[in-house]
Order: C-alpha cells, then sequence, then structure tokens
C-alpha cells in the first residue's frame, strides 16, 4: 500500500532542500506545487516532470500572495495533502550588538512569518478532508546556540515550537505535524545567503566535514510523508556525523 502524498506545495523551491524535495515527489508520482522568488529556476525544474510540476513564483513574506496562490490553485492541484515549508535563510554571523536591523527582519519575516502565512493559508482544506501533513524545516540552531546564531536559531525555535502547537490544534483532524531539524548540510545556497556571496568563506566551512546533502534531507522528508496515517512524526534532528556538540564556553579575566 502506498501512503503517497497525492499533491505536495513546497515553498522555499528554487534551490537547495526545496528543490531536492520537489524532484524526490514528482520522481515517485506525486504533483508538486514549487514556489520561490525565481521563478525561472522553478519553471526549470517542472520542465523535468511534464505537467508534473506547477511553477508559481511566491515571496511568502507577502501575505496577500500566499493567501491568493493558495486560493487560485488550478483544480488537479488545488487538494494539497503535504505542504513543505522550507523557505528560509541566515543572514550573517556577527554578533548581536553589531546586527543588522533589516536582516534581522528578513529572517523573522521569511522564517517565522512566511511560514506561518503558507501553514494558515493550506490547513482549512487539509482539515476539511480529513487528512494533510505540514512539514516544516526547523534547524539544530534552535536547540544549540552558537555564536552568531542570534536571531537565526531563534526563528528556527519558533518553527520548532509552532510544530508543536499545532499538532495539539489539529488533535483528531488527522492532519499530521513534523519538523525536520537538520544540522550542517552543503552543496546548497544557505551559506551563500548567510556570507553574502564570499565563496572562500562558504568553502572553508565545509571543506573536509562531508556535510548533509539536500538528497539526505528529501529522504528524510519523504520518509516522514509517506509512513503509515497512524503514525506522526513529531520532530527529526541529524546531523553528519562529522558534526557534534562542543562544550560551554567560559571567559576568564
Ligand atoms: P537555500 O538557500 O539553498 O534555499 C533556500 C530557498 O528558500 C530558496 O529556494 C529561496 O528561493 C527560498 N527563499 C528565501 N527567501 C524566500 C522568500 N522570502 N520567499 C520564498 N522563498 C524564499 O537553503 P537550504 O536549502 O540549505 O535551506 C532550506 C531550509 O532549510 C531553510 O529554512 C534553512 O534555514 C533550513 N536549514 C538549512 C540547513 C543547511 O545547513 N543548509 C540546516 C538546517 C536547516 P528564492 O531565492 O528563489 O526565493
Ligand atoms: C543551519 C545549520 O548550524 O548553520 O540551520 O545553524 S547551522
Amino acid at each position: 500500500m502506498s501512503y503517497l502524498p497525492s499533491t505536495v506545495f513546497v515553498t522555499g523551491a528554487s534551490a537547495g532542500f526545496g528543490a531536492a524535495i520537489a524532484r524526490r515527489f514528482a520522481e515517485s508520482g506525486s504533483r508538486v506545487v514549487v514556489t520561490a522568488r525565481r521563478l525561472d529556476k522553478l519553471s526549470a525544474l517542472a520542465e523535468e516532470f511534464n505537467g508534473l510540476v506547477l511553477p508559481r513564483e511566491l515571496d511568502v513574506r507577502d501575505r496577500e500572495a500566499v493567501v491568493d496562490l493558495a486560493a487560485n490553485l488550478p483544480a488537479e492541484f488545488a487538494d494539497v495533502d503535504l505542504l513543505v515549508n522550507n523557505a528560509g535563510l541566515a543572514k550573517g554571523l556577527g554578533p548581536a550588538q553589531e546586527a543588522n536591523l533589516d536582516e534581522w527582519d528578513q529572517m523573522v519575516d521569511t522564517n517565522c512569518k512566511g511560514l506561518i502565512y503558507a501553514t494558515r493559508a493550506l490547513l482549512p482544506g487539509m482539515v476539511e478532508r480529513g487528512r494533510g501533513h505540514v512539514i516544516n524545516l526547523g534547524s539544530i540552531a534552535a536547540t544549540y546556540p552558537y555564536p552568531g546564531g542570534n536571531v537565526y536559531g531563534a526563528t528556527k525555535a519558533f518553527v520548532h515550537q509552532f510544530s508543536l502547537n499545532l499538532r495539539s490544534d489539529l488533535h483528531g483532524t488527522g492532519v499530521r505535524v513534523t519538523c525536520i531539524e537538520p544540522g550542517m548540510c552543503g552543496g546548497t545556497e544557505f551559506s551563500t545567503v548567510r556570507f553574502d556571496g564570499d565563496q572562500a568563506r562558504v568553502d572553508s566551512l565545509y571543506a573536509g566535514a562531508d556535510p548533509l546533502t539536500a538528497a539526505d534531507i528529501a529522504e528524510s522528508v519523504h520518509w516522514s510523508a509517506t509512513l503509515p496515517p497512524h503514525m506522526n512524526i513529531n520532530t527529526i534532528e541529524l546531523m553528519p556525523v562529522s558534526q557534534s556538540s562542543a562544550a560551554l564556553q567560559i571567559h576568564r579575566r
């Protein structure tokens, strides 16, 4: 018996995890709505799948645009039974006292507000149909503090708690919620965005580290979404074998 979702809606599908997740489901036979700000990348992805993938430009920070898109999907893509809230970013790695407030706004608006807009727009249909699944991309940065993680980690702590709270609200509806919380993952645009295109810094971060890949994340999302409907994976925390926690720091006089 296949428990594959019939229609998947992915935010931030123009690169990285989102593109890999969209591909994983389309290859399995799901219809997939792929959204992000860069329509050209989404269209190129859709061309690989002959009508199974629907590209739509969407900035998740634009509340009206999120509502409008969710309400006006073509009939064959309208009954979304898996929402993957993946769009997100980190900006900078400096200390809070030197932070750029526009970058803090961008992280909060995308990682928290965009995620709740998409969830609010697509949940009623799932509840009405008595089935559905919301999978949110959190991060280990929600749990393990690190210097410069300030607002980014806090937005992911929001994603973690919102996911758990959603489960309580959805009690008895048949709708599932999962939070996927990866550690270091390479081969995506994440660090290029974080370090404003400083490729040398990106390269040195991942050098020799054997980080997770976008395909690893897509696999964990696909696994969570294709389990029998009585099973809810609440949280998955995953790291590359090369990554682990370090001790607390002590500043000495
Ligand atoms: P990428 O930078 O490769 O991809 C991010 C995606 O988000 C892009 O498709 C981008 O598309 C989209 N996006 C950014 N801002 C917006 C916006 N305002 N509206 C719509 N889409 C937007 O990053 P990753 O794939 O690595 O990361 C994906 C998610 O996973 C993020 O939430 C990230 O925080 C999280 N994560 C990443 C880890 C890593 O190490 N890489 C580890 C743990 C979690 P576009 O620019 O076209 O809009
Ligand atoms: C991305 C992982 O460790 O760079 O969420 O914060 S980390």
